[in-house]
C-alpha cells in the first residue's frame, strides 16, 4: 500500500464518525499523490500522519441565561489544527448543525487556504451549535460572554485569531471582543472582523465575496472576457453572497438568484441588492420577503425545485457545504454552466465537483476562491500590530493582487504536476508545499 493510501485508510479508521472531516481530508490527500509519491522526505518526516491530526482539540460548556430566566447550555469548540506557518486562524461558526466534524473539516481547510493567502497564518476553525436565529439581542450577547469567558484561555493576538463565519458577524465579534478585553485588560487583535472604529480592516466586510469575484474576473480576464453581461446564480445570501453579489453587480453582470435555509428567490430582472440587504442585515428577516416588493421575482421553498436549476453562466456557491450535489452539477453543466467558483467552504461534494471538472466547466475551489476573507483578516492584524489602518483603496488593491496571486500560483502548480486546469489540484498541492516545508524545517512537533 503506498504512503497516500495508507494514510486516507488511517483517517478513515480514526475518524469514521466524522463526514464532513472525511471529505476534505481525501480530496486533499487524493491531490497530493503527485507530490508525495516523488519525494520519499515526506512520508520519512511522517509528515500526513502529523498534518491530518489537530495539534489541539478544545471542546467546552458554553451556560447561558435566557430571557425567561431558564438556563441553556451549549458545546463550544475550537479546533488549533496548525500553526507551522503562523498563529491559528480562522472563524468561528454559530449554527445548530455544528459538530467536531463539521470544525475539523473547516479548520483542515483552512490550512491550505491560509497558506495560499501568502500570509503568515496557520490553521484553526471554531464555533458552537448555539443558534443565533429567533434570539434577542441579549440573549446572543449573553451567549457570546460566556463564549468568549473559556475561550479567552486558549486563544491571544499571537496564539490564536478567530473570526466570522456562519451566523457570526460583526454584532457577535464585538460582544466577543469586549468580553475578551474585559477579562485580560488588553486590546489587541485578538479577533478580526471588528467594527471599523475599534481595529476592525476596511474592506473585511466586503472581502470574501469580492475576493471570490476577483478570482473569477482574473480567470475571465486571462481569456479576453469578462462579467459583462454574463447571467450568475448565486446562493446564500449573507455576507459572503451579498458581497459577492455586488461585485458580480459592479463589473456588469446579472445576479439572478439567492437562498436562505427556507428557500430561494429568482428574479430575472436582477437582484435589488439594497432589498436583500435591508432584509437580511437590518431586519435579520427571510427572504421569502422579497417578492412583497418585487412581485416579478419567484420565490420557492426549499425543497420545490432548487437553485441550481437555473439557466446561467457562472455559478457561486456562497451558503454552506455540501449544497451542491452530482443531480445539481448535471443540471448545471446541461444548462450551458461555463464557470463555478466556490464562496462557502466545500459547497461541492466531490462527485459533484469531480463532474463539474470533468465537463470542461472552470471549477475554484473553495479553499483557493474565499481565501479573500481570512486573507483581509491577516491585513486586519497587520494593522493592529502596527497600530495604522489602511484606506478602503488600499486594502481592496491588496485583496485583487492577493485573489491574482492565488489563480495563477494553483494554475502553476497544477501545470507543473500535469494536472493543467484542475484548480481542486492546484490549490491543494500550493498550500500543502509551503506548509511542509515549514514543518519539515521545524522538525518533528
Ligand atoms: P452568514 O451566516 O452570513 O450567511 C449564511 C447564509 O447561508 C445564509 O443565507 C443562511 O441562510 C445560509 N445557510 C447557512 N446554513 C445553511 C444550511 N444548512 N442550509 C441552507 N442554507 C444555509 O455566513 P457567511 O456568508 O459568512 O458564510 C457562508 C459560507 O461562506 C460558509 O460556508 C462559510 O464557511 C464560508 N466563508 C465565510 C467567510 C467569511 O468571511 N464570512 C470566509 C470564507 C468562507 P439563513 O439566513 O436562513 O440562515
Ligand atoms: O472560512 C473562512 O475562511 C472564514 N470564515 C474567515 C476566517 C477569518 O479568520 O477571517
Amino acid at each position: 500500500m503506498g504512503y497516500i493510501d495508507k494514510i486516507i485508510a488511517d483517517v478513515e479508521k480514526k475518524n469514521a464518525d466524522q463526514p464532513e472531516f472525511l471529505q476534505a481530508a481525501k480530496e486533499v490527500l487524493e491531490s497530493l499523490r503527485v507530490v508525495v509519491d516523488s519525494d520519499k522526505r515526506y512520508e520519512d518526516a511522517g509528515l500526513l500522519e502529523r498534518i491530518v491530526e489537530p495539534e489541539r482539540i478544545i471542546q467546552f460548556r458554553v451556560p447561558w441565561v435566557d430571557d425567561s430566566g431558564k438556563v441553556q447550555v451549549n458545546r463550544g469548540y475550537r479546533v488549533q489544527f496548525n500553526s507551522a506557518i503562523g498563529p491559528y486562524k480562522g472563524g468561528l461558526r454559530f449554527h445548530p448543525s455544528v459538530n467536531l466534524s463539521i470544525i475539523k473539516f473547516l479548520g483542515f481547510e483552512q490550512i491550505f487556504k491560509n497558506s495560499l493567502t501568502g500570509l503568515p497564518i496557520g490553521g484553526g476553525k471554531g464555533g458552537s451549535d448555539f443558534d443565533p436565529k429567533g434570539k434577542s439581542e441579549n440573549e446572543v450577547m449573553r451567549f457570546c460572554q460566556s463564549f468568549m469567558t473559556e475561550l479567552v484561555k486558549y486563544i491571544g493576538a499571537d496564539t490564536d485569531v478567530p473570526a466570522g463565519d456562519i451566523g457570526v458577524g460583526g454584532r457577535e465579534i464585538g460582544y466577543m471582543f469586549g468580553q475578551y478585553k474585559r477579562l485580560k485588560n488588553e486590546f489587541v487583535g485578538v479577533l478580526t472582523g471588528k467594527g471599523l472604529p475599534w481595529g476592525g480592516s476596511l474592506t473585511r466586510t466586503e472581502a470574501t465575496g469580492y475576493g471570490l469575484v476577483y478570482m473569477v474576473n482574473e480567470y475571465l480576464k486571462s481569456i479576453g472576457d469578462s462579467f459583462a453581461g454574463k447571467k450568475v446564480a448565486i446562493s446564500g445570501s449573507g455576507n459572503v453572497a451579498i458581497f459577492a453579489t455586488q461585485k458580480v453587480q459592479q463589473l456588469g453582470g446579472t445576479v439572478v438568484t439567492l437562498t436562505d435555509s427556507t428557500g430561494y428567490i429568482y428574479h430575472e430582472a436582477g437582484i435589488d441588492l439594497d432589498t436583500i440587504k435591508e432584509i437580511k442585515l437590518v431586519k435579520r428577516g427571510r427572504l421569502s420577503e422579497y417578492t412583497a416588493t418585487h412581485s416579478d421575482a419567484v420565490y420557492k421553498e426549499t425543497g420545490n425545485g432548487s437553485v441550481w436549476d437555473t439557466k446561467v453562466d457562472v455559478a457561486l456557491p456562497c451558503a454552506t457545504q455540501n449544497e451542491l450535489d452530482l443531480n445539481n452539477a448535471k443540471t448545471l453543466v446541461a444548462n450551458g454552466v461555463k464557470i463555478v467558483g466556490e464562496g462557502a467552504n466545500m459547497p461541492s461534494t466531490m462527485d459533484a465537483a469531480d463532474y463539474f471538472i470533468d465537463n470542461n466547466v472552470v471549477f475554484f475551489p473553495g479553499k483557493a476562491s474565499n481565501a479573500g476573507g481570512v486573507g483581509v483578516s491577516a491585513l486586519e492584524m497587520s494593522q493592529n500590530s502596527m497600530r495604522y489602518s489602511w484606506t478602503f483603496e488600499e486594502v481592496d488593491a491588496k485583496l485583487q493582487q492577493m485573489m491574482a496571486n492565488i489563480f495563477w500560483n494553483a494554475d502553476a502548480a497544477a501545470k507543473e504536476y500535469g494536472k493543467d486546469g484542475n484548480f481542486i489540484a492546484g490549490a491543494n498541492i500550493a498550500g500543502f508545499k509551503k506548509v511542509a516545508q515549514a514543518m519539515l524545517d521545524q522538525g518533528i512537533v
